[in-house]
């Protein structure tokens, strides 16, 4: 449970586009943390270990076919899953990366052509992340970054219109990171972001909720 003396670990979230380098980031940032005395855990949505997760995981790999809204409900249904486990390690001191969140629910299942409205809704009462961190990267530029591979929306023309959701679903609080830099460059652009609001939610921000 929540202990008083344990400042709480905050929640960031990496989103971007497929290709954008968010999985690298993520372990680079979690091996930043860890070095600078920080608990912090590595995840990720979807989650695939579990039953939830392992349905999406299927669809993904076009080994199923699910309505768009099924599979909608199933992302979030798999956030949901998660999210109570997620409040205790918040409240006891652990930082979260997590790479994609209800961002990307949105952005990719409004860009098959859903009311980004109702992709929302479901979204609502999950914790609201700390900071997001956008890693911005057209879609052309990610595509020539050793390709795509064969799941399910790794088409440039679809990434196209995630981007475009995304910029719809960006407000002042995000962090822009241009993804087309070097890595190191990005490395260290996330770590002083990151680091100021680990040092905030230390010292006593409140968990927020989506969608706000
Ligand atoms: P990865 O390549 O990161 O494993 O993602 N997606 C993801 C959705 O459509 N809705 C969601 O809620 C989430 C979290 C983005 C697999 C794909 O799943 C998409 C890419
Ligand atoms: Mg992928």
């Amino acid at each position: 449970g929540a202990s008083a003396n344990n400042p709480r670990g905050a929640l960031i979230v990496l989103e971007g586009l497929d290709r954008s380098g968010k999985s690298t980031q993520c372990s680079k940032l979690l091996s930043f943390l860890k070095a600078s005395g920080h608990p912090t855990e590595l995840w990720r949505f979807p989650d695939r270990e579990t039953s939830v997760g392992q349905m999406i995981s299927a669809y993904l790999s076009n080994k199923s076919q699910l309505d768009d809204h099924t599979i909608h409900l199933l992302f979030s249904a798999n956030r949901w899953e998660k999210r109570s486990l997620m409040e205790e390690k918040l409240k006891t001191g652990t930082t979260l990366i997590v790479d994609r969140y209800s961002y990307s629910g949105v952005a990719f299942s409004s860009a098959k052509g859903l009311c980004i409205d109702w992709c929302k809704a479901p979204e609502i009462g999950l914790l609201a992340p700390d900071s997001v961190l956008y890693l911005d990267i057209s879609p052309e530029r990610a595509a020539e970054r050793g390709g795509y591979g064969d799941e399910r929306y790794e088409r440039v023309e679809f990434q196209r219109k995630v981007a475009d959701f995304y910029q719809t679903l960006r407000d002042s609080s995000w962090k822009i990171i241009d993804a087309g830099e070097a890595m190191e460059e990005v490395e260290k652009k996330i770590q002083e972001v990151v680091l100021d609001k680990v040092r905030e939610c230390a010292t006593g921000k409140p968990l927020s909720l989506l969608w706000s």
